[in-house]
């Protein structure tokens, strides 16, 4: 399966909530992050998550162990089914996003290489195969690999073996769903979904691609 997951980059809350609603039929999953949760509130999820799709807080976890619990109880507590970390602050700040998951019932992805062109200063010189050794040390569910980059997907699935890769940068910044589908389990999709005309027509062009 490679699910279609709408990154909903919006910063208002009724564009918000007409775009999902219209895109949901054909994704497989909403992705909300810092644009949409500062501009309409926490409250916004329990809103989306009555659209029935798994909800991706984006907020890329990234403190001490302590803080990293706190932030994500919060945001399971708001409704969301997975949160994302960041694994530069080390194992176990990775492992305090993953307990907290796995307390609310839900999954922890790690950010392993970034998808725009500056990602290549700190991702590389095998960081992302070390943030791969900490996803599988602390359990967590999956990566976050770069759409744009389809050669550094296919070298850090060796890494991952069977857990998710969701990958970003499909579309607005040029990575080619034909490309990475094969490599991935999720496509995350923001701006050529939400910045469209038809917003459900644009995610409906997807559909080859989800398997
Ligand atoms: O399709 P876009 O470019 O409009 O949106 C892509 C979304 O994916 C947007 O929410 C980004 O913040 C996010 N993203 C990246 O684009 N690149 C990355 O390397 C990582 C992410 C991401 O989702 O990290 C969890």
């Amino acid at each position: 399966m490679t699910d279609l997951i709408l990154s909903l980059d919006v910063t208002d809350r009724s564009e918000a909530l007409r775009i999902a609603a219209a895109v949901a039929p054909e994704a497989d999953a909403i992705k909300v992050g810092y644009p949409l949760v500062l501009a309409a509130g926490l409250g916004i999820a329990h809103d989306l998550a009555e659209l029935g799709l798994p909800l991706i807080a984006d907020f890329k976890v990234a403190d001490i162990p302590n803080t990293n619990t706190l932030i994500c109880e919060q945001v399971f507590a708001a409704g969301f089914s997975a949160v994302i970390a960041q694994g530069f602050p080390g194992p176990d700040s990775v492992l305090a996003c993953v307990d907290a998951a796995r307390a609310a019932g839900g999954e922890c992805y790690v950010v392993a290489e970034m998808s725009h062109p500056g990602a290549r200063t700190f991702f590389s010189e095998g960081v992302p195969e070390r943030l791969c050794a900490i996803v599988a040390e602390t359990g967590a569910d999956g990566i976050i690999a770069p759409a744009t980059r389809p050669e550094r997907v296919r070298a850090l699935r060796e890494q991952v073996g069977t857990k998710k890769i969701l990958s970003p940068g499909i579309g607005a910044q040029g990575g080619d769903p034909a490309a990475i589908a094969a490599l991935v389990d999720g496509m995350i999709v923001g701006r050529s979904i939400y910045g469209a005309e038809d917003p459900a027509a644009a995610a409906r062009a997807y559909a080859p691609y989800r398997r």
